[in-house]
């Protein structure tokens, strides 16, 4: 029986104008750039190295006193993210070791207090971020594995682990979460993890993301939690896949919603730097990726995990350098559009920004045309994007593009398709 209390507890989450507003401007950034960077970059062996080589908490916790990161620039990091085409950067701020990357007052496991390094690189950041244009989200784990009070590997009952104490885990979450969204200059949106680690917790996101909002209306609350949208989030993130597609199984149960969708992926294999790591991902796999995630009306968030030194490995740098020159070329395909149009098709993709539609031919056709079913616009021109025109027809809801003398780009060819 529900007491009438009860019914009076629970809020409907309406997102402000701000809000709606700033989901629009976030889905047509299209790129962004997340970051993976911590104490456990310094071993080089990911971000879950304590977990994996069952490094006792209180040994993993030294790693702090070797992490003095000199070479950190947040200049070069918007750059490289800038260099690169991204309009956005999500950085962890916490991850599950729990150490803290930001001068927070409510743990002295922080980057400040317990490293020789003892500066904020998210200030830095954050200021770098807002002087260059470039929106900034934190992503912040639920899941620790070091504090006594979520108390890690315990047993849930009643939706609280029966050990440690869940409600100072709360408390100390939102506390650090209102540090986060007040102190750090033009925060855009927070990415949470690790529900999965206590899929029946209670989480009281209701006063989390509720307090998130309060604190700024605008800010975009993601969860990573493999599920279907839940009431107070502002996006849907797809982890290793693209929206409806479930490659890694941690999507099985995430059915798309309504919310502005993100897809992320590993430049190489790693989130955290890893120094064995070296199966790269190509120019072209990031750029199909990017165009594939454009084309399932999501962003793409591409993942780098920075050496603990701070610097990004030149690996990196030289493949984003190529995958910039592309966006710079092409990206009135990219940013500001929208997906979903049409199934994705043998050959590819669309994208549309409301003026032209673009057809991305990512993979060969078989033959000297491709065809776009459900195609509910006319179309009155069809050129290459930036060159000659190509030869189209419209019968009822099919187009016809013939690609008989088109010179085929490997990566993406694209045709711009005008319609009225
Ligand atoms: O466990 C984390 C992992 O370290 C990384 O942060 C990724 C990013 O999507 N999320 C978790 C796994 O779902």
């Amino acid at each position: 029986v529900c007491s009438l209390s009860a019914v009076a507890q629970q809020s409907t989450y309406t997102p402000a104008p701000e809000n709606l507003e700033a989901r629009k401007k976030f889905q047509d950034l299209k790129f962004g750039l997340f970051i993976h960077w911590g104490i456990y970059s310094i071993l080089g062996d990911g971000e879950w190295v304590m977990n994996e080589k069952r490094i006792p908490y209180d040994s993993y916790k030294r790693l702090a006193d070797f992490f003095n990161p000199q070479d950190f620039d947040a200049k070069a990091w918007v750059a490289f993210a800038k260099n690169a085409g991204m309009k956005y950067i999500t950085i962890t701020s916490r991850h599950h070791d729990g150490f803290s990357m930001f001068a927070t007052k409510k743990s002295s496991y922080n980057i400040v207090d317990a490293t020789p390094y003892h500066k904020d690189p998210l200030m830095e950041l954050a200021k770098e971020c807002q002087k260059e244009g470039i929106e900034l989200h934190f992503y912040y784990s639920l899941l620790d594995w070091g504090r006594a009070d979520y108390a890690y590997g315990s047993q849930i009952v009643d939706g609280k682990p029966v050990k440690g104490d869940w409600d100072s885990y709360i408390k100390f979450m939102k506390d650090q979460l209102t540090e986060l969204i007040t102190k750090y200059p033009g925060v855009k949106g927070i990415w949470f993890d690790g529900n999965w680690e206590r899929p029946n917790a209670n989480w009281h996101y209701d006063e989390i993301y509720g307090l998130i909002h309060k604190l700024n209306p605008a800010i975009l609350v993601g969860n990573n939690h493999h599920l279907a949208p839940k009431e107070g989030e502002d996006f849907q993130m797809f982890e290793k896949d693209l929206p409806g597609q479930n490659h890694t199984g941690f999507s099985g149960e995430s059915t798309i919603g309504k919310l502005p969708l993100e897809t992320c992926e590993t430049i190489n294999n790693s989130w955290g730097f890893k120094i064995t790591d070296r199966t790269f991902k190509s120019s072209k796999q990031i750029i199909q990726y990017l165009v594939n995630a454009a084309g399932h009306n999501a962003n793409f968030l591409l993942n780098i995990g920075p050496m603990p030194n701070g610097k990004i490995q030149p690996e990196f740098t030289d493949t984003l350098n190529l995958v910039g020159a592309w966006v710079k070329k092409n990206g009135e395909s990219i940013y500001n559009t929208r997906g979903a149009i049409v199934p994705a098709q043998p050959w590819g993709t669309l994208t549309s920004n409301g003026k032209a539609l673009y057809a991305h031919i990512t993979n060969a056709p078989g033959e000297p045309y491709i065809f776009i079913p459900e195609l509910k616009s006319k179309v009155t021109k069809a050129v290459l994007l930036g060159g000659a025109a190509v030869k189209f027809k419209q019968q009822p809801e099919v187009l016809f593009i013939y690609t008989s003398g088109v010179v085929m780009d490997p990566v993406d060819t694209i045709v711009k398709l005008t319609t009225n």
